[in-house]
C-alpha cells in the first residue's frame, strides 16, 4: 500500500472555480493542439525566443540555424528513420514532448483528453521507433554524439530527459491503460538501472539535472518494482559524494563542454557540493534544487529516512522563509537561474522560472503527505495561484518563463543585464520547458486541490471543485464552493460520511466553522481543521479574506518601505493600463482603506479589481537633474491579480509599492 497521501482519481475531480476552470478546460481546448503544432512546427508566423542569458546560442546541438518553431518531433522523426535531416534544438527537446505526452494522460484521465489520444499514440509510436535496441533514447545522442553516452552528465541531460518519459509513460498508462509507452520507458529505466550503480562496471554518476528520480519513484509506485525506488535512492545518494563524480567527470572531458556558462563549474550549480541529506540551504539552479527536494521527502517517506526528512526540513525553511518571493517565485539570478543569498529577492531584474515554481509545488505536496502537514500548502498555494498562473497567457498561446514582479518595458532590453526578462508573454522560446509544464501541472491540478489519507478527505487549495471519491468501497462525494476573492467563504457539501481534514490556510483571520448551519469548534491539528461528517451535510467556513496589505522582512532591501496588497492567496498589482504614468511615482499609505471593484473586462475568472487612495510623488525637473522639490498628488490607483497581469495591454507593473511615511 502506498504510504502518505494518494490522489483522487483525475476523472473524479472536477473544477468550477471561474478562474481555474478557465484555464484548466483551456489546457484541453486551446494549450494542447497549439503546443502540438509548435512541437510539430506546424505555427505559422510564430517565434520562439532567443531567451535568457544562460540558454546560448551555443545550446543548439548543430549550428544549421532554421526557422522551425520547435523541431522536438521531427528529431524523433529523425531518429526513428522516418525522416532525414539533423537533429535541432536544445539538447533536451526531446522533454517537450515527454511533458506534453504527461498533460494528455491528466487530460485524458479526467475525461477530457480523448480527442488527443490518436495524436499521442502517433507521438508514442514516434517515440518507440526512436528507441534503440537495448533501451537507450534520446535523439540528441543517437542523432549528434551516438557514441557519447552517459559521457557528460554534468551538462547532457540524457536522465532528465529519460525522467520525463517515464513521468509521461505512467501518467498515459494510468489514464489509458495502454502500455506501449510504459514499455519502452521501462526498458529504457532498466538500461539506467543496469548502466548506473555501485556494482562492477557501472557507473558511479548521478543527473547534472535531478529529474529522473522523481520519475523512478512514481514508476515504482505504478509498476511495483522495487529496483526503481531503489535507483532514485541511488542517484540521491550518491550526489556530491566524495571523490566528486562531476569533478572527475569535467576533467575527463578536458574542457569539452555544451554549455559555455557551466565553464568553471560551480557544485552548488547542481546541489552536488554535499551530499542532499546535509544540505541545509537551497543553493544553485532552482528547478533543478526542487526537483531534488521533491524526491528526497517521497525517500524520506517511502524509507522512513529520518536524516532524510531533517534535510527536507531545513531546505523546505530555507527556500521558503529566506528565499522565495511573495508570489511564489523561487530563483533570483538571470544568470544560471539559480538562487543567491538569503533575503536577495529583487523584483525587476529576478528569474522567478515558472519550472521552479512547479517545482516548489512538488516539493510541497511531498511534504505536507511526508508529515501530514497542510501548513505545506501554503506556499504550494502562492506559487500555484500567482507565478504559474501568471505564466500563461489568457488564451492559451503565450507564456512567460521569467517571471518579474516589477517590469518596465522599455528596460527589458536584448544584450543587456536584463535580457531574460520578457515584457510581455511570447509565444515560444528556444528552451521551452516552461509551457509544457504549465500544461501538465494544470491538467493535474486536482491533485493539488485534494488527497486521500487513509480514510480521510483532505482539502488543500480551496478552488472550487467537486470531486468523488471511494472511500471503504462507497463512494464520497465533496462538493467544494469557495469564494476566496469576495470574503473567503468556503461551503463543502458532502455525501456519504466522511472524515475531513480542512487546510487552515496562513490567510485566514479567526476563521470560523459550521455544519448544517450550526457552529462547531473542529479539532485542529497540523493546520487541519478535522471534522467527522455523517450523511449528507454541509460544511461552511468564514476564513474572513479581506484585502491586506504585507510587508517583508527589513532583510529583504528591496522590500524595504513598500507594501503589497494580497487577498487570499493572490498577490495584486498595479498595472499601467489601470494607472497611467509612472509606477515608479505611485505611493500608498500603509493602512490605505481597499475597495473591491468590480471584475476586470477582458480578463478570466471575474477577479475583483482592488482600489484605494494613494498618491503620485512628483517634482517638478525639466531636464535630466534639478532641484530636489517634490509633492505628492492624490491619486486613485487600482490593482488587479498578478496572475493575469499582461493580459490586456504591455505596460508597466508593479507588485511592492512604496509607502508614504
Ligand atoms: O535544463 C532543463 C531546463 O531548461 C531547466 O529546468 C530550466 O531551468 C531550463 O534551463
Ligand atoms: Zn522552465
Amino acid at each position: 500500500m502506498q504510504k502518505g497521501y494518494r490522489s483522487i482519481k483525475d476523472k473524479n475531480v472536477t473544477i468550477t472555480d471561474p478562474l481555474f476552470a478557465h484555464y484548466v478546460d483551456m489546457i484541453a481546448d486551446t494549450v494542447l493542439p497549439y503546443q502540438w503544432d509548435v512541437l510539430n512546427d506546424r505555427i505559422d508566423g510564430a517565434k520562439k525566443t532567443k531567451d535568457l542569458e544562460n540558454t546560448l546560442d551555443e545550446n543548439h546541438s548543430n549550428s544549421t540555424k532554421n526557422a522551425k518553431i520547435s523541431h522536438c518531433l521531427e528529431n524523433f522523426r529523425i531518429a526513428a528513420g522516418l525522416a532525414t535531416g539533423s537533429h535541432y534544438g536544445t539538447v533536451f527537446l526531446d522533454s517537450d514532448a515527454y511533458k506534453w505526452l504527461e498533460a494528455v494522460g491528466f487530460c485524458v484521465g479526467s475525461g477530457k483528453g480523448d480527442r488527443f489520444v490518436p495524436l499521442a499514440d502517433e507521438a508514442i509510436d514516434l517515440i518507440a521507433r526512436a528507441q534503440q535496441s537495448d533501451g537507450y533514447l534520446n535523439t540528441y545522442i543517437t542523432l549528434v554524439k551516438p557514441d557519447a553516452r552517459w559521457t557528460n552528465l554534468v551538462e547532457g541531460h540524457e536522465l532528465y530527459c529519460a525522467g520525463h518519459l517515464i513521468e509521461a509513460a505512467v501518467a498515459y498508462y494510468e489514464a489509458t491503460g495502454k502500455r506501449k509507452i510504459l514499455d519502452v520507458a521501462t526498458r529504457f529505466a532498466d538500461l539506467i538501472d543496469k548502466t548506473f550503480g555501485s556494482g562492477p562496471g557501472q557507473i558511479r554518476g548521478y543527473p547534472g539535472h535531478q529529474e529522473v528520480e522523481v520519475s523512478l519513484v512514481k514508476l515504482y509506485r505504478t509498476t511495483g518494482v522495487r529496483r526503481y525506488l531503489d535507483l532514485a535512492r541511488f542517484f540521491i545518494a550518491e550526489r556530491g559524494a566524495e571523490p566528486n563524480y562531476f569533478l572527475a567527470e569535467i576533467e575527463r572531458r578536458a574542457g569539452k563542454g555544451i554549455f559555455p556558462e557551466l565553464r568553471d563549474y560551480d557544485l552548488k550549480y547542481s546541489q552536488s557540493h554535499l551530499p542532499p541529506v546535509e544540505q541545509r540551504d537551497l543553493e544553485g539552479h532552482a528547478v533543478r534544487a526542487l526537483y531534488m527536494c521533491a524526491t528526497m521527502a517521497d525517500l524520506a517517506l517511502e524509507f522512513d529516512d529520518e536524516k532524510m526528512r531533517a534535510a527536507c526540513l531545513a531546505l523546505w525553511e530555507s527556500v521558503t522563509k529566506k528565499r522565495m518571493f511573495i508570489t511564489g517565485g523561487v530563483g533570483s539570478s538571470g544568470f544560471l537561474e539559480r538562487f543567491t543569498a538569503d533575503y536577495d529577492l529583487p523584483n525587476d531584474s529576478t528569474y522567478c522560472e515558472t519550472c521552479a515554481s512547479v517545482g516548489l509545488m512538488m516539493f510541497g505536496q511531498r511534504m505536507a503527505s511526508l508529515s501530514g502537514d497542510a501548513a505545506y500548502y501554503d506556499a504550494v498555494e502562492l506559487a500555484l495561484h500567482n507565478t504559474v498562473l501568471a505564466g500563461i497567457n489568457a488564451d492559451g498561446k503565450k507564456y512567460f518563463y521569467v517571471n518579474p514582479l516589477e517590469c518596465w518595458p522599455d528596460a527589458c532590453l536584448p544584450h543587456t543585464s536584463m535580457r531574460h526578462v520578457k515584457p510581455v508573454r511570447q509565444e515560444w522560446f528556444d528552451v521551452a520547458c516552461c509551457p509544457t509544464n504549465i500544461a501538465r501541472t494544470l491538467a493535474s491540478l486536482g491533485r493539488y486541490i485534494f488527497a486521500l489519507d487513509g480514510e480521510t478527505v483532505c482539502v488543500h487549495q480551496f478552488i472550487s471543485s467537486r470531486a468523488v471519491a471511494e472511500i471503504a468501497g462507497v463512494p464520497v462525494t465533496v462538493d467544494m464552493k469557495a469564494d476566496i476573492a469576495e470574503g473567503g467563504s468556503v461551503t463543502i457539501g458532502t455525501s456519504g460520511a466522511a472524515r475531513l481534514r480542512v487546510r487552515i490556510p496562513s490567510w485566514a483571520v479567526d476563521p470560523e466553522f459550521s455544519v448544517d448551519g450550526k457552529r462547531v469548534a473542529p479539532r485542529v491539528e497540523r493546520s487541519y481543521a478535522c471534522l467527522d461528517v455523517a450523511g449528507a451535510a454541509e460544511l461552511s467556513i468564514d476564513f474572513h479574506a479581506k484585502p491586506r496589505w504585507v510587508a517583508a522582512n527589513d532583510l529583504v532591501r528591496v522590500d524595504a518601505g513598500k507594501a503589497a496588497l494580497m487577498l487570499g492567496p493572490y498577490v495584486y498589482c498595479l498595472e499601467g493600463v489601470d494607472n497611467p504614468g509612472s509606477l515608479a511615482g505611485a505611493y500608498i499609505d500603509a493602512d490605505a482603506k481597499v475597495s473591491l471593484g468590480s471584475a476586470v473586462e477582458g480578463l478570466p475568472g471575474a477577479m475583483p479589481s482592488l482600489s484605494y487612495d494613494g498618491y503620485r510623488l512628483e517634482n517638478g525637473v525639466k531636464s535630466l537633474y534639478g532641484t530636489a522639490e517634490y509633492s505628492l498628488r492624490p491619486a486613485r490607483l487600482t490593482a488587479v491579480p498578478y496572475c493575469l497581469w499582461c493580459n490586456r495591454f504591455p505596460g508597466e507593473m508593479v507588485v511592492w509599492q512604496k509607502i508614504r511615511l
